[in-house]
């Protein structure tokens, strides 16, 4: 007797190119796979599906109708957007794309520390205006990174090759605050939730590459900015309401912080009357931290895995904890 066929259906990601979507259509022989091009194809698609990698979510509505959905596999990283009452409470399996962005995304973050040491900002100005100046009396020196410390907020995918690249390509001391995983190698000492405060007194540096969850949410809040060591730098490529901005823009203008790189914002896009543009110490990118030229093929690669993994029955990468939020 032939094995039932598996239906899945598979959204739209702008970073991927529709050559490098349609690689899903081979994950594996049993498997069916649509793609939905319109919010309404999928709509139309999601009550005969078996599985669906997305990035339009599920509403209570759509799961009420779709008798065979078993698996959603997120198309991005985080999942407090997709993860509904409705969704938790189910026994749909839920998966992230974990793990293909830690390289990226850390890249990201070390740009960001360099180059907030190197105060390349006060840099580009002078070049905007072709003004050759070494030691202007108002710019602070540069940073010297080597043997400082770095402390990394959530060390999964990313967090570890920030604490990787950190210790190993730039001789930094890296602090670690994870909640569960505690193995990374290039951590040098891990802290408690208790000892949070005190850690983010040691650090030059304090990155943050956490889920955002009730427990996580505003973890930068103004007593915890100011517990920051003076003239640290705050990097965040991850999310916005992780950090109370309006505290950190005091923080950042009163010269408490001496910058902060961010590529993750409370509002998205960053509204255009937002103090944070006209910092000048103050970094900024629109939440592209991930987006390289081989996102597109990472994601594909990881989903493919999925697919066939699914198929086969085999524990699918990127679980979400629907408990946790992550
Ligand atoms: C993600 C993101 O969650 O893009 O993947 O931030």
């Amino acid at each position: 007797m032939s094995e039932r066929r598996l239906q899945v259906v598979v959204t739209p990601h702008f970073v991927v190119r529709p050559e490098q979507l349609a690689r899903l259509a081979y994950a594996h022989p049993r498997v069916d796979t649509h793609f939905a091009m319109t919010r309404e194809e999928y709509n139309a698609l999601l009550p005969k599906v078996d599985a669906a990698v997305t990035g339009f979510g599920v509403t209570p509505e759509q799961l009420a109708t779709a008798p065979r959905l078993r698996w959603l596999q997120n198309m991005g990283a985080g999942v407090e957007r997709l993860l509904t009452p409705e969704l938790r409470r189910s026994t749909l399996i839920i998966t992230a794309t974990k793990g293909p962005m830690g390289v990226l995304m850390a890249e990201h973050v070390i740009t960001l520390m360099l180059a907030l040491a190197r105060d390349l900002p006060a840099f580009f100005a002078d070049q905007q205006m072709r003004r050759w100046r070494r030691y202007p009396a108002e710019r602070r020196p540069a940073l010297e990174i080597a043997g400082r410390t770095i402390l990394v907020l959530g060390v999964g995918a990313v967090g570890r090759e920030v604490a990787r690249i950190g210790k190993l390509g730039l001789q930094m001391r890296v602090l670690g605050y994870a909640r569960a995983r505690r193995d990374c190698p290039h951590v040098d000492r891990y802290v408690e939730h208790a000892e949070l405060s005190a850690a983010l007194g040691e650090a030059d540096v304090v990155s943050l590459s956490l889920p955002v969850t009730s427990a996580t949410s505003r973890i930068i809040d103004a007593a915890a900015l100011a517990a920051m060591k003076p003239g640290a730098f705050l990097i965040n490529v991850a999310r916005g309401n992780l950090v109370d901005q309006d505290a950190l823009i005091a923080a950042l203008r009163s010269g408490h912080l001496g910058g902060a790189g961010l590529d993750a914002f409370v509002e998205e896009p960053l509204p255009a009357d937002s103090p944070l543009w006209s910092l000048p110490n103050v970094i900024i990118t629109p939440h592209t931290s991930a987006i390289t030229d081989r996102l597109g093929d990472h994601f594909v690669d990881f989903w493919a895995e999925n697919v066939r993994r699914f198929a086969e029955g085999e524990p699918l990468l990127g679980l979400v904890d629907k408990e946790a939020g992550y």
